[in-house]
Formats: C-alpha cells, sequence, structure tokens
C-alpha cells in the first residue's frame, strides 16, 4: 500500500486544529442564533444603506418645475418608500396637475431618466456609515439577509455600490404588486430565504415600512428619527457602532 506524501502528511497534522476551531465557531454562531431567535435581518434601501431619496428629489422637483409648480423638501418626505407612479400622483395632487394615464406613464418614463443619471455616478463610497460592517456582521453571525425596497433600480444601486454580494435574496420593486405598508416585500423575502416572518428583523426608515414589517408578523428596527419611527421596536440614528449582538434586545 503506498504510503501518504509528506504534503499529505503535514495537511493531517493540521486537521484536528482546524476541526477543533471549526466546532468552536459552529457551536458560538449556533448558541447565538438561539439566543436571538432571529435567523434573517430583510434591510429597506432607499434611507437604511444609501441615500438616494436627494435624487429622487432633484428628479422629482425638476418634473414639477416643467409642470409649472414646485414642492418643498419636506413634502418630498411623505414620499420615502412610496413606489414611482404613487409618488407622482401625489406630486400631481400638489401641483393641481390632471393628467392622462399616457401622459403619466411618459411623465414616469422621463423622471426615471433623470434619476438614472445621478444613481449611475453612484460608488461604494455612498453607501451610508456603517451599513455595509453592519451587512458583514449579519453574515459573519450566520444571520440570512434579503433586500426588501419599493425601488425598481434597486439591483443597479446595489452594484454600483458594491452592496449586492452581501445579500442572499434581493426583492424590489419589479417583484412586487403592492406597495408599503402592504407585507407583500418582506414576505416574499422572507420565503425566498426559506425563514418564517417571525424570526425575520426589518430595517426601514419610512413609517409605511415599519407597518408593512409588523403586518408580516417581523420586527422593525427603525433607521432614523425616533418621533417619527415610534412604531418600531427600535430605534437607531444609522449603523454606526450598531452590532448583531444588540438584536437580542429586540
Ligand atoms: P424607483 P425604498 C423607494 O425606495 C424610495 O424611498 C421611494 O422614494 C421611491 O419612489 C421608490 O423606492 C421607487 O423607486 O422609482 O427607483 O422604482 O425606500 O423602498 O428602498
Ligand atoms: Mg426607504
Amino acid at each position: 500500500m503506498a504510503s501518504p506524501s509528506g504534503e499529505a502528511l503535514g495537511n493531517r497534522k493540521g486537521r484536528p486544529y482546524d476541526f477543533i476551531a471549526s466546532a468552536f465557531l459552529f457551536l458560538r454562531l449556533h448558541s447565538f442564533q438561539n439566543q436571538l431567535n432571529v435567523k434573517a435581518c430583510l434591510f429597506d434601501l432607499d434611507g437604511v444603506l444609501v441615500d438616494t431619496a436627494v435624487f429622487h428629489f432633484q428628479a422629482w422637483r425638476r418634473l414639477a418645475r416643467d409642470l409649472g409648480f414646485d414642492f418643498t423638501e419636506h413634502q418630498n418626505e411623505q414620499l420615502k418608500g412610496i413606489s414611482r407612479m404613487e409618488s407622482l400622483e401625489r406630486i400631481l395632487a400638489w401641483g393641481g396637475v390632471t393628467l392622462s394615464d399616457g401622459e403619466k406613464n411618459r411623465w414616469a418614463a422621463v423622471k426615471n431618466e433623470w434619476y438614472l443619471h445621478l444613481v449611475r455616478q453612484m460608488t461604494p463610497v455612498d453607501v451610508l456609515p456603517g451599513a455595509r460592517e453592519f451587512l458583514n456582521d449579519c453574515r459573519d453571525a450566520g444571520l440570512k439577509t434579503a433586500l426588501g425596497s419599493a425601488s425598481k433600480n434597486a439591483r443597479l444601486i446595489l452594484e454600483n455600490t458594491d452592496l449586492l454580494r452581501y445579500f442572499d435574496a434581493v426583492i424590489d420593486g419589479t417583484h412586487t404588486s403592492r406597495s408599503k405598508p402592504d407585507p407583500e416585500v418582506f414576505l416574499l423575502g422572507a420565503e425566498k430565504l426559506g425563514v418564517a416572518p417571525a424570526t425575520c428583523v426589518v430595517f426601514e426608515d419610512a413609517v409605511a415600512g415599519v407597518e408593512a414589517a409588523h403586518r408580516g408578523g417581523m420586527k422593525a428596527v427603525g433607521v432614523g428619527s425616533p418621533t417619527v419611527l415610534a412604531e418600531a421596536e427600535m430605534v437607531i440614528p444609522g449603523f454606526i457602532g450598531f452590532s448583531v449582538e444588540r438584536l437580542q434586545t429586540l
């Protein structure tokens, strides 16, 4: 019988230690997940991982001005998490403008081109502070991750900012027919990840998104103002200093 080569013996020597290290890591993750009872984190995009609201505002405002009126940054807040066509309806109502369905579709497409011109300039530095680190933290802790966004441009934004690789599933406006506060986007995310909704935590910057999480039987971490996001189980100003261990307190 042929004897094992020196190289093979060398590999074998390391094996007990590799095994112990792997077993230790497995036990640590396993006990951590049991403590947490959380199996997955679901992330909204705009306002949570990146700030594309400023680009939406610029593009919508250009549309409004072309139609002969203007709206404020405060009004723009009400468009967060709302789909493109719903946003257009609200803006037209603010300006008292009535359009046919064909004109609405045309203006929505024009606005999207203006918006995309800005999105195409995004790079990894446009990720909000601490967000990439927290996504990494989730993956190291063995938690599944999904995106749950109303945006039909979500995939392009994730690619440009180099965030796509952190997600096990991406559910966006191209997969859903109902806007938040309907829980569809998050329930589809949980289904795609193969986890029960009750084991999911949603990160959201919009009131409608927090409500969507709750209607889907999930917990919500609000990202933003505690006054605005009062219904969330926990509210954080952003991801700097936030870690998966904090999910234990949910
Ligand atoms: P699009 P989120 C939302 O993203 C934005 O907050 C909202 O302002 C926008 O109208 C919506 O996406 C649709 O975006 O025009 O790119 O399809 O917060 O759900 O990630
Ligand atoms: Mg949002």
